[in-house]
């Protein structure tokens, strides 16, 4: 067993501000094409949450380190029975929980790909807000080749991005799909040229940041809300409860728990 500091980050780059607004956050294991392993996931959900909480960040830009992949899925060396592992003694499938923080979290999310999103590094582009792609992107499914699926959001988000007919062609056939192709299919917002990547999408980031935060949210609330059930309902719910925090109503029922006294409503309209 490696000995590491709490704090270092081996596998990622953590969030780094590249300009105002916009953080960016890289997987660095490029040897393995960005493959994951737990440690991976791990430090990138330390870093999802570092960035989510803080307030100057507007945007994520989700990347991976080099031109030839962003993420290759998870890194076949390290899987066992259990699932995946390496400083655990146990496997874990852990990577299902940082692509649900990367659903949950209230940033606007953006995957920056270039070269392959394959496997795992596929799910995790598709759960992103929007994914610019190079002209020299890959994207597909490799699990069913290596004896693997994501039975999660791997199908169902796929399924409401392509559509079923192709969600099956993806699984099924484990084929790949160049920038064009994947653009077609409505994988991607956008396909550009691979050195104006990071120019392109810092572009995007800024267009978004000039919206307003609380608008962008409700809409990120609403668009996952139609699918997600109780938990969908839940993170809407939170929304209207935080703008309810907002108002004099809402205030003047905590002032009147604080000071001891009844609390006076008669001032709100009650709205048809
Ligand atoms: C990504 C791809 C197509 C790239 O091909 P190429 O030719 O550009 O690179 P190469 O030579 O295959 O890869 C470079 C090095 O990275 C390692 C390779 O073994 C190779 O190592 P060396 O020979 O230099 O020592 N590497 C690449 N991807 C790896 C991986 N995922 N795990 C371990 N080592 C990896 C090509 O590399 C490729 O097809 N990779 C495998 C893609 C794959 O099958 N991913 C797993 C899918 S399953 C999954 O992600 C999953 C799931 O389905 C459910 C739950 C959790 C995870």
């Amino acid at each position: 067993k490696m000995r590491r500091k709490k704090k270092d980050f081996l596998d990622i780059i953590r969030h780094k501000i590249i300009a105002e607004g916009i953080a960016k956050i890289t997987i660095n294991r490029p040897e393995r094409r960005n493959a994951f392993r737990p440690q991976t996931v791990k430090e990138l959900m330390r870093a999802f949450n570092d960035a989510r909480d803080d307030n100057s960040i507007g945007v994520i830009i989700f990347t991976g380190k080099g031109t030839k992949a962003f993420c290759s899925g998870g890194d076949q060396s390290f899987r066992g029975k259990e699932g995946y592992a390496d400083y655990d003694s146990f496997g874990r499938l852990n990577h299902l929980f940082s692509m649900l923080l990367l659903y949950l979290i209230f940033k606007y999310i953006e995957k920056k790909v270039a070269g392959y999103a394959v496997g795992g590094g596929h799910v995790l582009h598709m759960v992103c807000d929007l994914t610019i792609a190079a002209d020299n992107a890959v994207f597909g499914q490799t699990g069913p080749k290596v004896g693997s699926v994501d039975a999660g959001y791997g199908a169902s988000v796929m399924d409401r991005l392509v559509g079923p007919k192709r969600a099956r062609e993806m699984w099924f056939m484990a084929k790949f799909y160049n920038a064009v192709e994947a653009d077609k299919m409505g994988l991607v917002n956008t396909v550009v040229p691979l050195e104006k990547l990071e120019e392109e999408t810092v572009k995007w980031c800024r267009e978004i940041l000039r919206n307003s935060p609380m608008a962008i949210r409700v809409a990120k609330s609403a668009l996952n809300a139609v699918d997600d059930g109780h938990s969908g309902l839940q993170q809407m719910g939170g929304d209207a409860t935080l703008l309810f925090y907002g108002t004099e109503e809402g205030t003047e029922g905590k002032n009147a728990y604080l000071q001891r006294r009844k609390p006076d409503f008669s001032r709100f309209p009650r709205l048809p």
